[in-house]
């Protein structure tokens, strides 16, 4: 059994989702998300730099919930959620799992950061500016390929709508902006995948998407 160790609205909704959207069995066990608990030795030992989500699988434990997403695939999934590993698809598959982790979520990160830890120093508004704008750049990016198809690598769902859809979470809550049309189609069809009301039923809802 699949041990997610969860805390909601961290990048451990994305496991929950893929679980859920595959028909797996898990085990959701929920964590001390205070820095101090993420400090100590016992959960330092699960995850190396304090941070979540871990997955254990057996005797198997992980960190870095894209590597998750591809570990339950390719031990689990049976071809599903993914295009056929020798398609260019493929390639798209795997830069918008990359870009929803690697590019999206890192300055939305800088922004929470600069929230909880620097809130009282001046350079913190500066750089949460500039962190949303990027944002806001790869919310452009993801509106300009989603023109084209019902999801991020055509028309099917796959597990990179989960790594790009879970940013879009933070994004709306951190980076708030209108989003623009094809985008907000986008955001609104996730609700209907599967797994994702399971996966976000513990995030409070975010306050109101600005409207100008
Ligand atoms: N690249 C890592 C990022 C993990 C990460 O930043 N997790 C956040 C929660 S979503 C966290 O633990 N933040 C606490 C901190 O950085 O102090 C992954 O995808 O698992």
């Amino acid at each position: 059994m699949l041990k997610i160790y969860h805390v909601p609205l961290t990048r451990s909704v994305r496991i929950v989702w893929l679980c859920e959207a595959l028909g797996l069995p898990y085990e959701k066990i929920p964590v001390d998300f205070s820095p101090e608990y993420r400090a100590s030795p016992a959960w330092r030992k699960l995850n190396p730099v304090g941070k979540v989500p871990v997955l254990q699988d057996g005797e198997m434990t992980m960190f870095e919930s894209g590597a998750m997403v591809q570990y339950i695939l390719r031990r689990y999934g049976r071809g599903r959620l993914q295009p056929p590993e020798d398609s260019d698809a493929y390639a798209r598959f795997l830069q918008w799992c990359w870009f929803g982790e690697a590019t999206h979520s890192r300055p939305i990160g800088e922004v929470v950061n600069h929230r909880r830890a620097l809130a009282e120093a001046d350079q913190s508004a500066v750089a949460v500016a500039e962190m949303q704008q990027r944002s806001h750049a790869c919310v452009e990016a993801l509106d300009e390929e989603l023109a084209q198809h019902a999801f991020i690598v055509g028309d099917d769902f796959s597990a990179a709508d989960i790594m790009v859809g879970y940013t879009l979470l933070l994004a709306e809550r951190f980076a708030p902006q209108v989003f623009p049309e094809h985008v907000k189609r986008y955001r609104e069809l996730l609700e209907t995948t599967p797994g994702f009301a399971v996966a976000t039923a513990d995030i409070p809802m975010p306050p109101a998407t600005p409207t100008s």
